[in-house]
């Protein structure tokens, strides 16, 4: 068997790897021939336990190359590639998949298997995909090739043991394509395999992690109304939580990442009556400024004015111990205390560079002269803080906020104010 994983991004490299780890030989196709020069050279940006050695392996084991040219050696592509939000819009953007699908079309032979891994509203694989294939390649779908639909549901973090341990959704475009997706699938996956026609797993992607934006944007209005309340949220969603059939997730400072801001987005895209998903993502998109208004109103108590003050935002990663920084809370928050006027600075050790701006290393570099730390990331650094050092290092009568219930309720010298915590 030999597999073309065409998009080498957070999903395809470790999909690619992952193949080659089950003794599958793969080939990477992606524009972008930097990307591919680092892939060849065994190196990765994506921080993932097990990534980088397993690619090294994959690598040095010969059942993995790589390329800027797509080529026709293969039976089984799998289309990988990002699908973004267009921002102006709030829309999919399907520009990638259909130059990714076009390259393919030109390639395709009598008897592949193509699956679409992309997220993509209901209909794409079979009304976008699907003729841009038959046209470029003067094949038939279902008759000379085979064409499916399977939506990646790795959490990043812990990517490698979910790319092999999650149960898969597999969307056929007929009954054939969905059992040689199966087959597929089953040779590297441990989860279940679940057969349905694509547009259901289409739409089921969508749904999966809207469910997951509307319950976080639901756990930060129940903060808000504990704080009102004088209640701890965090002792309440555990007692909450002991009933069987109640899940409340967690506040925090809004939601990050590639998935939850856009999924939801492209779920309503066509259905303008949203009332339920529109109002979660607006309140999620309203937590930094929730958040920077806590820190101004925090320094306010201790007597200082925002505009007088240097506040350090600790966690640029869009939540803890990744290196993925897009749609990133702590940024936003960033920007909102700069406009409130603070001299403000942003810690992570994770993140390279993300909007041309590069992070602080070092926490105690960061903290210094600081008069407040606002918590956006659960970095695993940040719950194992020497507080007497990062006193020593900042300003009189400092000031913790925190928003993702990681440091003690109460520090020695410290003003702690968490994110749900009444008085
Ligand atoms: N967050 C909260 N409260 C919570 C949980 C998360 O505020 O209770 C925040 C996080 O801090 C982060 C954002 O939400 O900013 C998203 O984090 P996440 O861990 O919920 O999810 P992602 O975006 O990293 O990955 C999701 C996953 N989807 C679901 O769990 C339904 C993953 O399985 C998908 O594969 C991925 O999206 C994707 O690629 O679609």
């Amino acid at each position: 068997m030999n597999v073309c994983v065409i998009g080498m991004g957070y999903i395809g490299l470790p999909t690619a790897v992952t193949l080659a780890s089950s003794d599958i030989g793969v080939y990477g196709y992606d524009i972008n021939e930097e990307l591919i020069n680092r892939i060849l050279s065994g190196n990765t940006d994506i921080v993932e336990a097990g990534l980088e050695e397993k690619l090294k392996e994959a690598l040095e084991r010969g059942l993995l190359t790589a390329g800027t040219e797509l080529r026709g050696d293969s039976e089984i592509y799998l289309l990988v590639v990002s699908t973004s939000l267009d921002r102006e819009s709030n829309r999919l953007d399907l520009r990638a998949l259909k130059a990714a699908t076009g390259d393919l079309g030109k390639v395709l032979k009598k008897g592949d298997l193509v699956i679409v891994e992309s997220t993509v509203i209901p209909g794409i694989t079979e009304e976008v995909v699907k003729p841009i294939l038959e046209e470029k390649s003067g094949l038939a779908c279902c008759d000379d090739f085979y064409l499916a639909f399977c939506p990646e549901r790795v959490l990043p973090g812990n990517l490698m043991k979910e790319l092999i341990n999650n149960d898969r959704i597999i969307g056929g475009t007929d009954r054939k394509a969905a059992e040689m997706a199966r087959d597929f699938y089953s040779r590297y996956v441990r989860g279940k395999l679940h057969i349905t026609d694509a547009r259901t797993a289409e739409m089921a992607k969508l749904m999966e992690n809207t469910y997951r934006a509307v319950n976080i944007a639901l756990a930060n209005e129940i903060a808000f109304i504990a704080e009102e309340n004088g209640v701890n949220v965090y002792e309440a969603i555990r007692m909450a939580n002991n009933h069987p059939r109640v899940n409340i997730h967690l506040p925090g400072p809004g939601v990050g990442g590639y998935c939850l801001t856009k999924d939801p987005w492209f779920l309503i895209q066509d259905f303008e009556n949203s009332r339920i998903i529109k109002d979660a993502l607006e309140i999620n998109a309203s937590m930094p400024e929730y958040v920077a208004d806590m820190a101004e109103r925090e320094l306010h108590t201790a007597g200082k004015d925002i505009s007088e003050s240097r506040v350090c935002v600790l966690g640029l990663a869009y939540k803890g111990n990744v290196s993925d920084a897009r749609e990133s809370p702590g940024y936003e928050i960033f920007l909102k205390l700069r406009e409130l006027g603070a001299d403000t600075v942003i810690h992570d050790h994770l993140v390279g560079e993300y909007m041309d701006h590069t992070p602080v290393k070092d926490i105690y570099d960061a903290a210094k002269g600081a008069d407040a730390l606002v918590i956006a990331t659960e970095h695993n650094l940040y719950k194992e803080l020497d507080w007497k050092r990062i006193k020593s290092l900042m300003n009189t009568e400092p000031i913790v906020v925190d928003t993702k219930n990681i440091v003690p309720d109460s520090i020695p010298g410290f003003d702690v104010k968490k994110l749900g915590v009444g008085l």
